[in-house]
């Protein structure tokens, strides 16, 4: 009796195992199918590069004493080649369905007296943790249109703070109010189809369907260009986008 249900529980077991192989083949199948490619680029700036400011920490000799050399704005970050970071790639037209926000925070950190990263985006209903590595206080002060306002003190003991957007909106600004050169920029999602350069200004949006889609890149000064681009049934579509200075 008990070997029967020793060999029962086993042959249970080696069933459910088969179930669980063959789900996981016929999803990675349908998966495949459904989601076969993505997008991938570079951006670049194009023309002279503006020589940026020289920003004065003095006001807080903690920030001050994190560069001991002279330290520059941020607004335009470039890589090599006049690569182009902190550009927001995003798919407008996302393809349907419902996508449950990770449990994994999106990290800001501040660091140095800058927000790291600088621009972020983040799947509505995902936390955002805002971390203080400074020692020193920072406020994290943002006012989203679709989501609550919020200012969030972080003085130096305090080295975490969470806020949460519940409904999807355009990129917007957070600042802190200590040191008036820290911006960063959140932009709240419905979709993951969304990519940021870093310094080498490269993105990648995976898993779309074979399609035609437009693409949004956005940079905080330099504006918004949009380009269509059409995602074949397997592989990558390229779409490379280049910035120049706004004309005043
Ligand atoms: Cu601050």
């Amino acid at each position: 009796m008990t070997c029967f249900l020793v060999a029962g529980s086993i042959r249970k077991r080696a069933l459910m195992a088969f179930t669980a192989i063959l789900t996981v083949v016929l999803g990675g199948g349908v998966a495949l199918s459904a989601a076969a490619g993505g997008v991938r680029g570079t951006v670049h700036f194009e023309g002279a590069a503006p020589k940026l400011p020289n920003l004065n920490m003095n006001s807080d000799p903690i920030c001050a004493k994190k560069h001991p050399g002279t330290v520059q704005a941020q607004v335009l970050v470039l890589g090599e080649g006049n690569t182009l970071g902190n550009i927001f790639v995003q798919v407008k037209n996302a393809p349907p369905g419902q996508h449950a926000p990770p449990a994994e925070p999106v990290v800001i950190d501040q660091v140095g007296c800058f927000y790291k990263p600088r621009v972020v985006g983040v799947l509505a209903g995902q936390p955002v943790l805002f971390k203080n590595s400074d020692g020193t206080l920072h406020n994290v002060r943002g006012q989203p249109e679709a989501n609550p306002a919020f200012n969030l003190a972080m003085p130096g003991m305090i080295r975490e703070q969470t806020a949460t957007f519940n409904k999807p909106e355009p990129i917007f600004p957070i600042k802190c109010d200590v040191h008036p050169w820290m911006q960063a920029y959140v932009a709240v999602m419905s979709h993951p189809y969304f990519s940021v350069t870093a310094a080498d200004g490269k993105f990648s949006i995976e898993g779309l369907p074979a399609g035609s889609y437009t693409l949004e890149a956005w940079h905080e000064r330099l504006g918004t260009q949009t380009q269509t681009v059409t995602v074949p049934a397997s592989g990558n579509a390229t779409v490379d986008f280049a910035f120049q200075m706004p004309e005043r």
